[in-house]
């Protein structure tokens, strides 16, 4: 057994921060990806969303290793030649007019959180250290010290103290609670439009517009964690986009980097942009051309194949086919575009049907126990999908 070898090496030699399902994935394409016995299974988390354009999509492929027979690395001690058309392509594709580039989503979350800070300070007259950001329950924006500060999970955030103060922590999905929150210290709010670690939890129609007009009318800043519902996931270009919100800044990742690289970003207008200056902010690989030229291609991608469409069109197809399934224990479909949780009784091993769709051929995660989010890449057919669907609703089936 192949698998049980890998799965035994990481066991022993790797930091047990994770519980991975039991399979061992060695190669992938497109929709499908295999262990090293060769079975195919369908992939229908999409590795948290970053792989949105399908696994080694040709055009990434191609990109990537061209700029590899170009230049890789140049530091911003340098400019390179592929960082300024990333620049203009995200900021057309996303309607600001600066961007920031760096790495993981955790720093693109980091990035916005400084640049909020001196804003507060250097655009608001919020006296420097008194900067307060308002931030929601259940939230996941990554796993740095600050970011889970202000986290509410415990797992994620006990023992790492002392943790950094200046978050106000309100329930999510709740206006007049962030109304209360405000003070004349307060700089921005952050929320994901979206809350994807809390079980795929979408917020009441008007949230995210009635949290923008707020900010707007106290002249604070609305952060929205794209990084996770961005790049077509949810059916728009961006989650905040079903409520027509342009959010002050927003921050972007996973699928920026097309599955290949990780690429993140921040953008903001050059009113919010222009407190970073030479010094105050950066990263070795923040911009690099590698990443520039994946940036790109999965941006064109995006585009090229309409793939908010395709996930707007596949999402309702999703949830109709999945609630229609007998299967007593399942509660609820939630999700927008192809971004979709299914929600079992309270108490439900959702990780033991989790290890049925595997071994029925199916790849998906479970979350909170009970929870199972299903996201496949948005370059699935409906073909694809209807096969997938089956899978699902022979494993729901037979759930006791
Ligand atoms: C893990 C969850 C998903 C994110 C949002 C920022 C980040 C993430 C909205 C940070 C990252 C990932 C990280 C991964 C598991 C995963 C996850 F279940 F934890 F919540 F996707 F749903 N904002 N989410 O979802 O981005 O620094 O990781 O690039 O930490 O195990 P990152």
């Amino acid at each position: 057994m192949k698998s049980q070898h890998y799965i035994d090496l990481a066991e022993r030699y790797g930091a047990h921060n994770y519980h991975p399902l039991p399979v061992v994935i060695s190669e992938a394409q497109g929709v499908m990806v295999k262990d090293p016995e060769g079975k195919v299974y369908y992939d229908f988390l999409s590795a948290y969303s970053a792989v949105n354009q399908g696994h080694r999509h040709p055009k990434l492929i191609k990109a990537i290793t061209d700029q590899l027979d170009r230049c890789t690395l140049t530091s911003r001690a340098f400019h390179n030649d592929m960082m300024g058309p990333f620049l203009e392509k995200l900021c057309h594709y996303t309607g600001y007019e600066t961007a920031l580039p760096m790495n993981t989503g955790a720093e693109a979350i980091e990035t916005a959180l400084k640049l909020a800070r001196r804003w507060g300070v250097e655009k608001k007259g919020i006296a420097d250290g008194q900067q307060e950001i308002i931030v929601a329950e259940n939230n996941f924006h990554g796993r740095t010290i600050t970011i889970v500060s202000f986290s509410t999970d415990p797992i994620s955030r006990n023992n790492y103290g002392p943790y950094t103060s200046g978050f106000k922590i309100v329930p999510y999905d709740d206006v007049a609670a962030i109304e209360a929150a405000i003070t004349p210290n307060t700089c921005a709010v952050l929320l994901e439009p979206i809350q994807g670690e809390a079980g795929v939890y979408v917020p009441s129609p008007g949230y995210l517009r009635a949290v923008y007009e707020l900010c707007e009318a106290n002249h604070i800043l609305f952060i929205a964690d794209e990084i996770q519902t961005g790049f077509c996931r949810t059916g728009r270009r961006f989650a905040c986009d079903h409520e027509g919100v342009k959010p002050h800044v927003m921050a972007l990742g996973k699928a920026l980097g097309g599955g290949v690289i990780p690429v993140s970003a921040v953008v903001a207008d050059r009113a919010v942009m222009e407190v970073f200056t030479p010094g105050s902010h950066g990263s070795t690989f923040g911009g690099y051309p590698l990443a520039m030229a994946v940036g790109i291609a999965a941006l064109e991608i995006l585009e090229d194949e309409q793939l908010d469409k395709n996930a707007e069109r596949l999402g309702h197809i999703f949830r109709e086919f999945v609630a229609a399934i007998p299967c007593p224990k399942m509660v609820e479909v939630r999700g927008k575009g192809l971004l979709n949780a299914v929600v079992f009784e309270a108490g439900f091993a959702a990780w033991d049907v989790c290890v049925s769709l595997k071994e029925a051929g199916l790849l998906a995660k479970q979350t909170h126990g009970n929870i199972i989010r299903f996201a496949p890449p948005l370059i699935i057919t409906e073909g694809q999908l209807m096969d997938g669907l089956d899978i699902i609703a022979r494993v729901f089936k037979d759930i006791k």
